[in-house]
């Protein structure tokens, strides 16, 4: 039974409330119940974080440290700039996937860099609400083949 974090950035609470365009009409509750189903079937504990404040995002990353497996991670703009959250995963060890709904090499050049990126088992960006769960299944993957 892997332990997984799913956790999500500035922002992403507003998902399916505006711009649908660019993120989908999904929510983010409707996108964790979706991996809560996943969860049984392929050995998952899940648990799920999303925070606006990058320390307290860097605190459930420390929290995380000898009580998760992995994370998927979804940083928002966090991702184009927080050389802090990167610190914060790189201090606790855990392997970290990085998930984004837009394709954000598809968008401005701001988006185009991910600090988060070189130091993440891989990163999903473009798929939607879909690219959670690629996250978690290759995250799951990913332990499985560390063991
Ligand atoms: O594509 C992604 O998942 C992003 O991480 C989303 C971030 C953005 O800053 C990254 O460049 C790419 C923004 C999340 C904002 O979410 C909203 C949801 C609904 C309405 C407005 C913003």
């Amino acid at each position: 039974m892997y332990r997984i974090l799913v956790m999500n950035g500035p922002n992403l609470n507003m998902l399916g409330v505006r711009e649908p365009g660019v993120y989908g009409s999904e929510k983010l509750v409707d996108i964790e119940n979706h991996l809560k189903e996943l969860a049984a079937p392929n050995g998952l504990e899940l648990s799920f974080f999303q925070s606006n404040h990058e320390g307290e995002l860097i605190d459930r990353i420390h929290a995380a440290y000898g009580n998760k497996d992995g994370i998927v991670l979804n940083p928002g703009a966090l991702t184009h700039y927080s050389y802090a959250l990167r610190d914060a995963l790189t201090s606790v060890s855990i392997p970290v996937v990085e998930v984004h709904l837009s394709n954000i090499h598809a968008r401005e050049a701001f988006r185009h860099h991910s600090v988060i990126a070189p130091i993440a088992v891989g990163q999903i960006s473009g798929f939607g609400s879909y690219g959670y769960e690629m996250g978690l299944l290759a995250l799951k993957r990913h332990l499985e083949r560390a063991k």
